[in-house]
């Protein structure tokens, strides 16, 4: 099914609803892309970036290099430039 067949299928689907079920369905769309916007903004403001050089131990880095793995980014802190998924080698 192409896009434009798949477009026109739930575009007339949705013409045909009831008004009520419209709103519910805009106001549910509505209410996941506040929540998605609220979730990203609030995951940027409350990121800190952290250096090798906040950390005392090579053993501190990791445990924190570890913990805060992302699910996109592996190494948000860029504490294992080399991605070997050893951080701070410095510090050994
Ligand atoms: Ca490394």
């Amino acid at each position: 099914m192409e896009l434009k067949d798949f477009l026109k299928k739930y575009l007339v689907g949705f013409k045909f609803m009831k008004s009520k079920t419209k709103k519910v369905l805009i106001c549910g769309v509505i209410i996941v892309i506040v929540a998605f916007a609220g979730w990203w903004i609030f995951d940027v403001l409350s990121f800190k970036d952290r250096d090798c050089s906040d950390f005392s131990t090579q053993k501190e880095a990791q445990k924190f290099f570890e913990s805060e793995k992302g699910l996109r980014d592996k190494d948000p802190h860029g504490l294992d430039r080399d991605n070997d998924g050893v951080a701070c080698e410095s510090l050994r």
